[in-house]
This record gives C-alpha cells, structure tokens and sequence, in this order.
C-alpha cells in the first residue's frame, strides 16, 4: 500500500528494490525561484531523509547519495484525467524512483514541488514505518529510509483546490494560519481562502479605514482577539506562494456586517453603530444600498484588498443576507463586482451572487442545496459564471462526524470521512454543464472551535477526502483504499504536531 493522498493518475510499481536514501543530493534546473531548493530541502527533512545541498547541475552524486533530479520539460507528463479538459494541466508531472535515481520531470515549477511531496508520502523509515507530508521536521532513528521503486505520472482534475478557513468566529493568526499552509500544500490544494470580517469581528487591516480595527478585539462568546496587519497578510502571502498557494480575502457584505456597522454607525438605517455581537446567529446584520455612506465603504474596503492581494481573486461574500429584498441585493452584487473588476481582479461570491447580475468569468461558491435556485445557477453558467463546489453536507469540515462528536455544527447534517468522500462536484447542481465547474474548495467555520488541535481535528482527516474529490479521477476513487492510505499517512500527522480525529471509518 503506497500512502499516497490525493491518488495520482498512474503509479506503476516498477521492478527492482526500493531505493535506499542514506542522503540525497538534490539536483535543480535553472528557471525555477531562488526558494525552490529550500522547500525541497524542507520536505525530503520532514520524511528524516538527510539532505546535501541543492545546488544547481550538482556533480556526480559520491557514495553513499542518492541523486534527486528535477527537470522542467514542457512535454512532461498525461493530459488531465477525465474531463475531456483539450489542454494538459499546468500542474502535471512524473517520478520515477528506478535504477538507484529519483527523477522528477514536470512543465512549471508547481509541479516538481507535487512531484516532491509525492516522493515525500512514498519514503519510509527503515522500520517500514511510512512518514510523509509536510511539518516539522522528523528524525528517523535506527536505520536509513527508503523508496519503493515506482513510476507516477500525475495531474489534477480540477485546477481549484482549496480550503476555506472562518477566522473570525474564532481569531486564528498568523502562526496557526502557516501551520493551516503546509497542510493544504501537503495534499496539493492551491487555494486558502480566509473569512475575515463577519458579524463578530473584523480581521485584516484597511489602511483608508483604520477604526475597523476597533472591531478586532472580539469573537464568538467574548475574549481576546486579533487582525493581520498589511505586514502580516504580505508575509502569509509570501510563506503561501513559496507553496504555490493562493490566499483568497474575503470581505462579507452585504450581510454579515456587524462588525463594520459597530464602528461605523453611519452605515447603519438609523445612524447610530450596533453593539458588538459574540453569539452564533447569522442573517441579522446588513448594508443598506441607499445610504451615501454605503459605497465609499465598499470602495475602500474592496480597493484596499485588491491593493493587498497577490491572486487574482476578492471574494465579496454575499450569502445569507435575510432581510433584504431581491432588487437592493442585486445592486450589491453588481457594485461591488465592478470594484473588484476595476481593480484587475475577479470577483467571487458565495452561491447567491447568482440572483444578481452576473459576468463571465465570475466565481460563484455553492454551499447550499436550494432546489429552486439550480435554474438560477444554470442561467448563471449560461451567462459565464462558474462554480466552486463547496456542498456543506460533503465539504463542510465544520460539520460533526457523528452526533456524539463534541465539536461542529450539524445543519448540513453530520459529515464522516466516508460523507466528504462519497460525492461528484458536477453532480451536485441539476443540470449544470460540467464545464461549470471550476473545482472544489472545503470549508470550516470556526463558531465551535477554538484552538489549533480543535481545528486541525475537524480538518484531519477529511480534507484529505475532499483533495482527492478535487485531484483524482472519478473512476479512480475508492473509499476503502482511500480510508488504508489515510492509516499510512498518520505516522507523519503525528510527528508534524498535527491532531486529527480517529474516525472508525479508518483502521488507524
Ligand atoms: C453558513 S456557508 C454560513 C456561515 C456559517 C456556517 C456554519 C455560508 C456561506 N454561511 O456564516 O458560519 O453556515 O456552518
């Protein structure tokens, strides 16, 4: 059994011995960022293999190394698997662990970084314990590491992999949020997507409005807080492109405002600014279209993060605003869709963007099975829309696996491994051509859990599910061999410092 999450495409067991690895000498082409060696280093560390430079066309490897070489070859590896996609996925690559070298071919970059952590899942401890995946870095005591010979070529399905992490019912800075990094690397997902302003509290600092830092300081049920500075949210960028990740802001509007309405009263109806609220309700606060002091906010809301923001994406929110009628919510979601268009960027809403004005190539986040609503998000794709798939009774990792689990909510209903496995991102919408959707982001929204464990727990193991919904090939998906690669993968979440949750669904 190869621990190997998401599956990839091919892997064919070649013949030979596994490869041992008394130290790698690491082999790196030109073009690729002066970062590059350091996370190879990073990564081949974490699975206790002994790492001897990376330089560029390093010499003959001498005794007792092993030569890791990574290539850059635009013909390398399949075409993307199952979608009828006509374009090979920028993403592809191949390794190949046979004749005592490990060789990592792949078209950009990105994908010798997959190809390592691939090769990172496949070492073993000499005591044929597998350690894999990314953290800290783990010691293997008594023997030497080794490979299994085998032959992986490699693409994802869909290009958007992501997860979406609420930091603001519970505050989750910086420290967790890197830590939340390495793991999303780990399974190949490309996307973190950070809820940072909701009813409760306001997380990112907005340079033309300094007083929405008066909200930061609270969170579901009171106590102490936080918000990322400018600094802050640049260095997460940087530590996340170094990982091929793209952090995606959200700014929630125009429901869930209560934090802005608590510092500016003039956004409210009546002028005056709302308490602060650390309960759990959602739906109650709102913006109001017509009020002059509306649009100035969300152009400097929305402009500033464009300003801030790296990738391509703002997601503006939109969901659940339950006391406001069709046509005001609509101007919402035309307004501020042109302010994230005017600054060079694409706006994403959550699935009721739909009920307004929509332009191609806007992202649309479906969470909820409103049946009435898929003629809706069909027009949408119609019209140039396309879809994240994010269905809460599948991808929500804040759901409770059982009814006894202490942590979670349960409205999509309860959510075990086998729950955030078992779905079809281009079935999920009735009648949505499958060229809609765009792939699969995960979410976990944070009313319930308050530490990292906490986190993580809910994260681990589902996620992993989840990444190979949005890596693997339909036909290639397997629940049980999924569940026995999962058991091979949670020596390393062990060393790394990472809790999961033990579910019965996995033979641990
Ligand atoms: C629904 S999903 C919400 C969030 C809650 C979440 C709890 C979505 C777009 N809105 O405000 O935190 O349920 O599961």
């Amino acid at each position: 059994m190869l621990p190997l999450v998401p599956w990839p495409t091919e892997v064919t067991p070649a013949s030979g011995p596994s490869l041992a690895l008394p130290a790698v000498r690491v082999d790196l082409p030109d073009g690729l960022p002066a970062w590059f060696g350091a996370r190879v280093a990073e990564q081949l560390d974490a699975a206790g293999v002994t790492v001897r430079g990376h330089q560029f066309s390093a010499g003959e490897a001498s005794d007792g190394e092993v030569r890791l070489t990574l290539r850059l070859d635009d013909a390398a590896g399949p075409p993307a698997p199952g979608t009828g996609a006509d374009e090979p996925s920028p993403e592809r690559y191949s390794l190949r662990t046979t004749d005592g070298a490990i060789v990592a071919t792949a078209a950009e970059p990105v994908g010798l970084l997959h190809a390592v952590r691939t090769l990172r899942q496949l070492v073993r401890p000499a005591d044929g314990t597998p350690t894999s995946v990314e953290g800290t870095p783990t010691s293997v005591e008594g023997g030497i590491p080794t490979v299994p010979a085998v032959v992986v070529h490699d693409a994802p399905r869909f290009a958007w992999r992501g997860l979406s992490v609420d930091v603001v019912r519970h505050w989750f800075g910086p420290d967790d949020l890197r830590a939340v990094v390495d793991l999303v690397g780990a399974f190949k997902l490309r996307v973190l997507h950070l809820h940072l302003t909701d009813d409760q509290g306001w997380r990112i600092e907005i340079p033309s409005r300094p007083e929405l830092e008066k909200a930061s300081d609270n969170q579901v049920g009171g106590g102490t807080a936080g918000y990322l500075t400018v600094d802050d949210f640049t260095a997460l960028q940087d530590y996340a492109a170094e990982r091929y990740v793209t952090i995606v802001p959200e700014f929630d509007m125009p429901g869930h405002v209560n934090a802005a309405t608590h510092v500016y009263g003039q956004l409210t109806a009546d002028g005056l600014a709302t308490d602060a609220y650390d309960g759990i309700e959602v739906g109650f606060s709102r913006l109001w279209f017509d009020n002059p002091a509306t649009e100035p906010f969300l152009r400097d809301v929305i402009g500033d993060l464009a300003r801030m923001t790296r990738g391509e994406w703002v997601h503006v929110g939109g969901d659940e605003v339950l006391t406001m009628e069709h046509e005001e919510f609509a101007r919402f979601v035309d307004l501020a869709a042109r302010i994230v268009r005017e600054h060079g960027k694409t706006p994403i809403f959550w699935q009721e963007g739909a009920r307004g004005p929509v332009e191609p190539g806007t992202l649309l986040q479906y969470w909820e099975p409103k049946g009435e609503e898929f003629e809706r998000f069909v027009a949408a794709a119609d019209a140039g829309a396309r879809f994240i798939m994010s269905p809460g009774n599948h991808a929500y990792l804040d759901m409770k696996y059982t009814p006894e689990h202490p942590l979670g909510l349960h409205w999509a209903g309860y959510v075990e491994l086998r729950d955030s496995y078992d779905w079809e991102p281009t079935a999920v919408i009735d009648g949505l051509p499958a060229g809609a959707v765009a792939g699969v982001e995960a979410a976990v929204w944070t009313e319930t859990l308050t530490t990292r464990d906490e986190l993580f727990s809910m994260l681990l193991p589902r996620l992993g599910a989840v990444a190979e919904v949005a890596w693997t090939a339909a036909a290639a998906k397997d629940f049980d061999g999924f569940a026995a690669r999962t058991a091979g993968l949670a020596p390393a979440w062990r060393a790394a410092g990472w809790t999961f949750h033990q579910t019965p669904q996995v033979a641990w």
